[in-house]
């Protein structure tokens, strides 16, 4: 019978690779075991220089299983060696390969110098059970953003702005926001941007799904609200957006199913935070929704541009690859922190990839590709709000806040960044040990 098992085994084998050379034996009995472990005998080892179809014991392991090594890699001469069970190669193991291809460019989230240290955040959670509001250019089809989405909805009143045939509508979808020449008031025209795919998959792309990158909160989930079409959106339409991703009533629009923990704004208005927005952005605060917002890309004062400006709401501000302030982001007393945007200097790996869409004017399909700004470091931040949520639900905004400027790391800002760098580990870390002294 281990004769005829021994038989199937080495008709296994065949695919063992030309560079096998050890093999891991198991014996029916002690006996026979010990016998053919008498190969490693000196007097055995000068035979085999005349035979290379030796096999050569090298070690017997704690399962009572021997490890024979043969120098021309040929399983087939264990037939000489009586009672044998099993032979199996004694593969080579590698560290677990992470499943996620781009991983590896997501400096920002690895980097031990310009990255968050988002693998220590991950330790507590990935985000389960936490939401993300991303108020953008909508959605567009992605395999890595499949399953993260919840139900939202396009608040653009504007036909022409929204490209999709009507004003406000239940579909978010990014209809593209491609600009031809003269748009815009500008002279050169433009490729449709997928900024809300890129912000989205930043926060909360898929992990694990053996493509493209990984979110922030892989687990958290994505709420996808349209404000920006065709040459931006209109502040108010902004503000109707605000008040229903934070659980207020809006006529018209069905209540949300789930409140967000987190509001995504990576956008921009040169001036004054107005009463109106002020009043949305308070009310989303007093509901228990943090608002997170990018500094803007002016370099200069965040103060100029709403809603960096405007009180109780999260502003971040851009570094590069290197942890220093970016040459485009906008600073000063307005920034609570900074997080990586990347360099934008020319050399595309400098800055953050994340999902877009390859389409140069409406959807074609899902891709990956390389952008940089304060609306890349935003939801960095977002993310990490997510992942305080989900470690410890109780948080208030005034709480996550707190949390995140006092974990924040020194970064080289010459003009103000506020507390510095964001670093995703040390809050996580801060967040869990406050909740076990509860
Ligand atoms: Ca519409
Ligand atoms: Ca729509
Ligand atoms: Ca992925």
């Amino acid at each position: 019978m281990y004769r005829r098992c021994l038989l199937l085994t080495l008709a296994m084998l065949v695919t063992v690779p030309a560079s096998a050379t050890q093999f891991i034996v198991r014996f029916a009995d002690s006996a026979s075991a010990a016998a053919a472990r008498q190969s490693d005998e000196p007097t055995t080892r000068h035979k085999r220089a005349i035979d290379a179809g030796q096999p050569r014991h090298i070690a017997t392991l704690a399962t009572g299983a021997d490890v024979f090594d043969i120098e021309d890699g040929n399983p087939a001469h264990f037939a000489r060696l009586p009672g044998i069970v099993s032979v199996e190669e004694d593969r080579i193991i590698r560290p677990a390969a992470l499943p996620d291809p781009l991983y590896s460019r997501q400096w920002s989230l690895h980097d031990p110098k310009a990255g968050i240290d988002a693998e220590v955040a991950w330790k507590y959670t990935r985000g389960e059970g936490a939401v993300i509001a991303v108020l953008d250019t909508g959605s567009t089809p992605h395999p890595d953003l499949d399953g993260q989405l919840l139900p939202g909805y396009d608040f653009i009143s504007d036909e022409a702005r929204a490209r999709d045939g009507d004003g406000r509508d239940a579909d978010p979808t990014d209809e593209g926001d491609w600009e031809d020449p003269g748009d815009c008031g500008r002279r050169i025209g433009a490729r449709s941007s997928w900024h809300g795919t890129h912000v989205m998959a930043l926060a909360g792309a898929r992990r694990g799904n053996r493509l493209g990158i990984v979110g922030v909160a892989p687990e958290a989930k994505i709420i996808p609200v349209r404000v920006l079409g065709h040459c931006g959106g209109r502040l108010s339409d902004m503000i109707d957006a605000l008040s229903w991703a934070s659980g207020g009533e809006v006529r018209g629009v069905p209540a949300l199913l789930r409140r967000p923990d987190v509001i995504n704004l990576s956008l921009s208005t040169a001036g004054a935070c107005g009463e109106a927005l002020a009043d949305a952005l308070a009310q989303a605060r007093a509901r228990g929704v943090a608002v997170v917002v990018a500094a803007g890309n002016e370099g200069v004062a965040a103060a100029a541009f709403a809603p960096a400006n405007c009180p109780g709401v999260i502003t971040v501000a851009g570094l590069d690859r290197h942890a220093s302030l970016a040459w485009y982001s906008n600073h000063g007393d307005s920034v609570t922190l900074a997080a990586p945007g990347g360099s934008l200097s020319g050399l595309r790996t400098d800055d953050l990839i994340s999902a877009i869409d390859q389409g140069s004017r409406t959807h074609w399909r899902g891709v990956f590709g390389y952008m940089a700004g304060t609306s890349m470091a935003a939801p960095l931040v977002s993310g990490v709000v997510a992942l305080m949520r989900s470690a410890d639900p109780a948080l208030d905004v005034a709480a996550l806040t707190r949390h995140l400027v006092d974990n924040a790391r020194p970064a080289r800002c010459p003009h103000t960044c506020g507390a510095g760098m964001l670093d995703a580990g040390a809050t996580l870390d801060a967040v869990a040990e406050e909740r076990a002294r509860r």
